[in-house]
C-alpha cells in the first residue's frame, strides 16, 4: 500500500499535509451558549488529526448567516477564543486545519435570525427543505430578498470572519459556496431572479461568490483560501439550468484569483455521484491549484481518482464521525466503524468524542 498517493505528504499553498486525506466539513451542532465551540469540540477535532487537512463544520460569518440550532460562529471574541482551543489542539497532534466560513441564506428560521426577522436570499423564493432547530426539523422560513445596498456588508462580514479564522490559528478558510447556502442561491438560477449586477447572466450570478473570495484574498491573502462548491447538487432544493456553463466560468474566475483550492462535492451531496451528468474534469483542467473530490469516495475510488489525476486530494465526510484514525484504517486495510445517525446533529459527547480507534483485540 505504500506506492499509494493517498498516503504521501503534500504541500497546499503554504503548509505541508502529511498525507492527501481531507476530512470534510461536518456539521455537528455542539457549540455551546454564544455559539461558541467548547473543550468537548477541540477533543473531537484534535482526535481526527492525522487527517491531512481538517476543514471545520460550517461555521456562521454573522447571526443573520446562521441557519440551524447550536452551529459555531466566527463574528466574536469569545468564539474566537473557542476556536483558538481547537486549533490549538489539532496543531498539537501535527494536524492542519481551515475553517469553512458559512452564511446559510434562506436556508434558516425566523427563530435563529436578529428579531426574528425572515432569511434573507438573493430573491424572495422560499426553499422546498427543512432545518434543523428548537430540536427538531422544520420547514425554512419565507425569506426577503437581499437589497443592494446590503450586499457589500456581508462581503464585508466574510472578510472580518477571515481575519477572525486567522486570529484564532486557523492554517486558512474554505468560502462556503455550495449545497444551497447563500454563494450558490447567487450562482444558480432557480433561487435567483434579481434583475440588477446580482442577477440574470452567468456572470452577474457569480459575483457575489467572486466578491466574497476576492474580499478574503484580500485580508489574508489567496495562499489561505480555498472555495467548496457543488455544480448538480440538488441540496436544500436548489436549481440550476445551465451547470456546466456556469461552474466553468466561477473555476475560471477562481483560477484567476488564485486561491489554494476548488473543493468539488461531485453529484448528490451525501447522495448519487451520478445524479446528472457533468464533466468535472473541465473543472479540473481549468483550474492550476489543487483540486479535491469529494462524495461518495471510498479507499478503491479514492486511490484510483489519484492515480488517474482527476484530483489531488480526496474529502472524506461521514467515514470521519465514526473513525477518527480513519486514516490509519485505511492504510491498514483496517474495517470501517459505522456512526449512530440518531447522534449527528447535536447532544454532546455521545456519538461525538466517544468513537474509538481501530483495536486489533476487538477486530473493531
Ligand atoms: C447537513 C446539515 C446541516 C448543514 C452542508 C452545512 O450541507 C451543511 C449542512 C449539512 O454543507
Amino acid at each position: 500500500m505504500s506506492d499509494n498517493s493517498l498516503f504521501e505528504p503534500y504541500a497546499l499553498g503554504s503548509v505541508t499535509l502529511s498525507n492527501r486525506i481531507v476530512m470534510a466539513p461536518l456539521t455537528r451542532n455542539r457549540a455551546g451558549a454564544g455559539f461558541v465551540p467548547g473543550d468537548i469540540t477541540a477533543e473531537y477535532y484534535a482526535q481526527r488529526a492525522s487527517a491531512g487537512l481538517i476543514i471545520s463544520e460550517a461555521t456562521q460569518i454573522s447571526q443573520q448567516g446562521q441557519g440551524y440550532q447550536d452551529t459555531p460562529g466566527i463574528y466574536t471574541d469569545a468564539q474566537i477564543e473557542g476556536w483558538r482551543k481547537v486549533t490549538t489542539a489539532v496543531h498539537e497532534k501535527g494536524g492542519r486545519i481551515f475553517l469553512q466560513l458559512w452564511h446559510v441564506g434562506r436556508i434558516s428560521h425566523v427563530d435563529l435570525q436578529p428579531n426574528g426577522g425572515p432569511p434573507v436570499a438573493p430573491s424572495a423564493i422560499r426553499a422546498e427543505t427543512k432545518t434543523f432547530v428548537n430540536n427538531g426539523f422544520v420547514d425554512v422560513s419565507e425569506p426577503r430578498a437581499l437589497e443592494l445596498y446590503e450586499l457589500a456588508g456581508i462581503v464585508n462580514d466574510f472578510r472580518q470572519a477571515a481575519a477572525n479564522a486567522i486570529k484564532a490559528g486557523f492554517d486558512g478558510v474554505e468560502v462556503h459556496g455550495a449545497n444551497g447556502y447563500l454563494l450558490e442561491q447567487f450562482a444558480k438560477d432557480g433561487s435567483n431572479v434579481r434583475t440588477d449586477a446580482y442577477g440574470g447572466s452567468v456572470e452577474n450570478r457569480t459575483r457575489m461568490l467572486l466578491e466574497v473570495t476576492a474580499a478574503v484574498i484580500e485580508e489574508i491573502g489567496a495562499e489561505r483560501t480555498g472555495v467548496r462548491i457543488s455544480p448538480v447538487s440538488p441540496a436544500n432544493g436548489i436549481s440550476c439550468s445551465d451547470p456546466q456553463a456556469q461552474f466553468d466560468y466561477i473555476v475560471d474566475q477562481l483560477n484567476a484569483l488564485g486561491i489554494a483550492y476548488i473543493h468539488v462535492v461531485e453529484g448528490a451531496t451525501g447522495g448519487p455521484r451520478d445524479v446528472a451528468p457533468f464533466d468535472y474534469g473541465s473543472l479540473r483542467r481549468r483550474f492550476s491549484k489543487t483540486y479535491i473530490a469529494n462524495n461518495g469516495y471510498n479507499l478503491d475510488l479514492a486511490t484510483s481518482h489519484l492515480a488517474d489525476d482527476n484530483a489531488d486530494l480526496i474529502a472524506f465526510g461521514r467515514p470521519f464521525i465514526g473513525n477518527p484514525d480513519l486514516v490509519a484504517r485505511l492504510q491498514s486495510g483496517a474495517p470501517l466503524a459505522p456512526f449512530d445517525p440518531a447522534t449527528i446533529y447535536g447532544g454532546g459527547a455521545a456519538g461525538y468524542t466517544d468513537y474509538a480507534p481501530y483495536s486489533p483485540a476487538s477486530g473493531k
